[in-house]
């Protein structure tokens, strides 16, 4: 082998471990592997989160037009309840992106321990909010919801 392949072949080699890193690459395999955003079940069903225990979900109300509250209780694997973790949401609607995403906001605990977020659905069509949820700031799941209003 030639010293030129020699070194063309390592630069491929740590080019491709640059990219397997690369925040770019996780965002164009997201649905495969550990970084897949879950298509959650709807709110009141029990959500696995990785090993660590689960979560419910639900709203304040029928979604509508105007102000929701998106509340995540969060339980161990023995059904305690966990308020150690941080729940980030993101809502929008998937058919008018950019229009009106709010970017990861974070979940407020309530003395309850319930996650509490407010979600302002503006106008009626599709929508989704995403949850992303850390742990020791480790994100250990993601996934979404989506519904019409
Ligand atoms: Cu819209």
């Amino acid at each position: 082998m030639t010293r030129y392949k020699m070194a063309s072949m390592v630069f491929l080699v740590l080019f491709a471990l640059a990219l397997s890193n690369s925040p770019l690459w996780a965002g164009a395999t997201a649905g495969t592997g550990q970084g897949a955003i879950v298509a959650m079940p709807g709110p009141g069903k029990k959500i696995p989160i990785g090993n660590d225990g689960y979560i419910i979900y639900s709203f304040d109300k029928k979604p509508k037009i105007g102000m929701l509250i998106m509340k995540v209780e969060v339980y161990t694997r023995d059904g305690k309840r966990d308020t150690s973790l941080e729940i980030l949401g993101d809502a929008g609607m998937p058919s008018m992106k950019g229009a009106h995403e709010t970017g990861d906001q974070p979940f407020r605990l309530s003395r309850k321990g319930d996650y509490l977020l407010p979600v302002n659905i503006v106008m009626p069509g599709d929508w989704e909010i995403r949850l992303t949820i850390r742990k020791d700031g480790r994100v250990i799941f993601r996934g979404s919801h989506g519904f019409d209003v």
